[in-house]
């Protein structure tokens, strides 16, 4: 008996107790330290809440059972005796040792989200303005536990420093995912809303965690179907699991929903019956969702109707939708993502010249949402310069989660690292604040989730979404810091661990730029499912979305020059901004050829030719793949065999894959340039001809309509 549990209890520790990933970094497992855990449990003998709402308890539960699982006993919920200490947790006044606290120490506002976590006398006070904050202060205290923080001394106020932190799923009702690489949605539209699949919950208390307070359910690449009836019972009873979770739904609009559900002739903004036909619809989805975020539109981009068909500008359209959800309180988030099919143009510069002469035309509920980069989310880009353009427009930060360009499902690739030099990014270096984590309002993230087990696919997936969340919430955060919370979260508090996992991560992102587009090339990935490289590709029908209009290789040069000389896009940025981008001999050289045009001769900083330096990058990509796949071989007897295996066999495949990158690149720019493979870089494998012929139908994540 005694050896069938011990059996249990191991068979336990290492696969059944999450060793799947699906726990995420919630993976609340007993402390192994007796003497830790013992000082915790003494700490918290009991959990003394005094809340009322659906949030509050979902802070309480999430508090009780985390304890439970990470103490290996359930606190008490009042202190048993006199001696004993524990949390008290509540809005101010609600308790009185709360009360007691307050007297003597001022607690600033913590508005509707914020919390006050102190140690006090030898207990520990979680203390909010509203019962969401306290939901947010138990994940922090849960995190300070699992990542075996000190409580001895706690001290410390939390603000989210934006009130909006959106998941942007780009789910099909059909439950495909565009870009999807952790398998279908995890939206079962066709059983709800009668089913609610436990991953809902999971899901919630997921963002909740990492302060996301909202989520987009469905694609931007828009269906109408989504307002009908029947749908919306079925998002209402998404919004109903989320709540709990201080979770808004949004979902995304179609323009042409008037034309497609109502029947109307037209969707023209201005028409009265369209207006009113929005009008309707936002007073139907509120009886139904009181607490519905908005809407989330793409227009008159890649294909999908918008206000431009019927001669108005996007402020028109946004206008009409934002009127119609402001009484019930209600928001439009407009994407800034938008490029014309005009030919000749420099896409780069779209989005800007697009919306900057509508700066202040749009109405207060109104936010413009901007990718981060001018293209799209490719592996290294500037700024978009519409960030510092928009100055009576509140704006939110788009970035992918999902790893469309970044090696999609496979490839570990830790996005804080990008997500952090965005968000640090000085457009205005001579004054304090220019940072365009500054310029914003929120921020919003392209989900990477599916219904694979682990939720992400790739495990390693689950640090972007944390990361995403975190910085959502502090943008300030270091990307080293989130790596190694991270880390210790998910593989536990072994510090050989902790330190190469976040080796790992930090590796990770220069390694796929220098094997995918080194020294600033951009979008030269395959079409259509965007798998593997393309820079070949010239034939399509539109001049953009050929990779080969991106660098425009010939015998002599490579790049694109957006200086005064080129398409004048670097004039879009602050002066003092673009400055360091002007002179190829200073610009900084991973964003040389998203700006200038230059010889294969032409000389770097260090000495390199752009040729050679250009084939040492790729190089550099796949020999650092190589160190990270020793690095994790190194934590073959620390991390259970499931997930070591599951890591090990996804860098084998990035492995292979940056290999491909440099080969095919290489092979192809040498050809065009007539330049030998450079000393020191290993020579493709293959000929030009065969790289061209790999073609992928069957790639994941494709836009089904492609
Ligand atoms: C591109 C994707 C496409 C999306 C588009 C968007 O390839 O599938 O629809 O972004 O953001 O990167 O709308």
């Amino acid at each position: 008996m005694r050896a069938f549990f011990f059996l249990l209890t191991f068979l336990c520790s290492l696969a059944l107790c999450g060793a799947d990933g699906y726990q995420l970094w919630l993976r609340h497992r007993l402390i192994e330290d007796p003497t830790a855990r013992q000082q915790y449990q003494r700490a918290l003998s009991f959990v003394d809440a005094a809340v009322q709402g659906p949030t509050g308890n979902s802070a309480v539960r999430e508090l009780r059972s985390g304890l439970t699982n990470l103490l290996g006993t359930a606190p008490a919920t009042s202190p048993a005796k006199k001696r004993s200490q524990g949390i008290y947790l509540g809005l101010r006044q609600s308790s009185s040792r709360i009360r007691q606290y307050l007297q003597s120490n001022a607690v600033e506002d913590l508005g509707p989200e914020g919390y006050h976590l102190a140690s006090y006398q030898g207990d520990v006070l979680l203390i909010a303005d509203q019962e969401q904050g306290l939901l947010y202060g138990v994940f922090d205290l849960l995190r300070a536990i699992q990542t075996g923080e000190d409580l001895t001394n706690l001290q410390r106020t939390e603000r989210p420093a934006y009130q909006y932190r959106i998941l942007n799923h780009w789910d099909n009702l059909d439950g495909t995912v565009e870009r999807g690489y952790a398998g279908f949605s995890i939206w079962n539209w066709h059983q709800l809303p009668e089913f609610i699949d436990q991953r809902y919950v999971d899901y919630a208390r997921a963002c909740a965690s990492v302060g996301i307070n909202g989520t987009v359910v469905t694609n931007v690449n828009a269906n109408s179907l989504v307002f009908r009836a029947d749908y919306l019972e079925k998002a209402a009873a998404l919004a109903d699991v989320f709540r709990p979770y201080g979770i808004k739904l949004y979902l995304t609009a179609r323009f042409s929903s008037p034309v497609e559900l109502g029947g109307l002739p037209t969707a023209d903004p201005l028409d009265p019956q369209v207006i009113a036909w929005w009008k309707s619809k936002a007073a139907e989805i509120y009886a139904r969702i009181p607490d519905f975020g908005g809407f989330v539109v793409k227009a008159n981009s890649e294909g999908q109707p918008g206000p431009r068909e019927y001669g108005r500008s996007h402020a028109e359209g946004a206008n009409v939708l934002a009127d119609a959800l402001a009484p019930h309180g209600g928001i439009v988030v407009w994407r800034a993502f938008v490029y014309t099919d005009k030919a000749g143009g420099d896409r780069f510069r779209e989005a800007y010249d697009e919306f900057t002469p509508l700066d202040g035309a749009f109405r207060k509920n109104v936010l413009l949402q901007i990718k981060n980069g001018p293209i799209d989310f490719q592996p290294r880009e500037p700024v978009s310069p519409l960030f510092a353009a928009m100055p009576q427009t509140p704006l939110l930060l788009e970035f992918q989660i999902t790893k469309e360009y970044l090696g999609q499902g496979t490839h570990l690739v830790g996005m804080a690292s990008l997500y952090t030099e965005v968000l640090g990014t000085d457009l205005a270096p001579n004054q304090a604040g220019g940072e365009i984590r500054e310029y914003i309002t929120g921020m919003a993230g392209v989900s990477n989730i599916g219904t694979a087990r682990n939720w992400t696919g790739n495990l390693f997936g689950q640090a972007d979404w944390y990361a995403f969340g975190r910085l959502s919430w502090g943008p300030e955060l270091p990307a080293n810091t989130i790596f190694r919370e991270w880390a210790k979260l998910t593989f536990g508090p072994d510090p050989t661990v902790v330190t190469t996992v976040t080796e790992l991560l930090e590796k990770s992102y220069p390694a796929c730029v220098n094997y995918m587009t080194p020294l600033g090339l951009h979008h030269i990935m395959a079409t259509g499912h965007h798998y593997g490289p393309g820079p070949w590709i010239d034939d399509l029908e539109r001049d953009d979305w050929n990779p080969y209009y991106y660098h425009g290789a010939t015998r002599d040069s490579v790049g694109f020059d957006r200086k005064a000389s080129g398409s004048k896009a670097l004039a879009q940025y602050p002066a003092e901004f673009a400055r360091q981008f002007l002179d190829p001999t200073t610009c900084p050289p991973e964003f040389l050829l998203w700006f200038h045009r230059l010889p294969w001769t032409f000389a770097l900083p260090n000495g390199n030719s752009l040729w050679q330096e250009l084939g040492l990058s790729y190089q550099r990509g796949v020999d650092q793949v190589a160190e990270m796949q020793t690095l994790w071989a190194s934590l073959e007897n620390r991390v259970d065999r499931e997930r070591h295996l599951h890591v090990s066999q996804h860098l084998a495949i990035q492995a292979k894959e940056a290999r491909w990158w440099r080969d095919a690149c290489l092979a192809y720019f040498s050809a065009v340039s007539g330049l030998p493979i450079p000393a020191g870089v290993t020579p493709p494998k293959h000929s030009l001809e065969y790289y061209r012929s790999l073609v992928y139908p069957y790639a994941p994540g494709i836009r089904p309509q492609w």
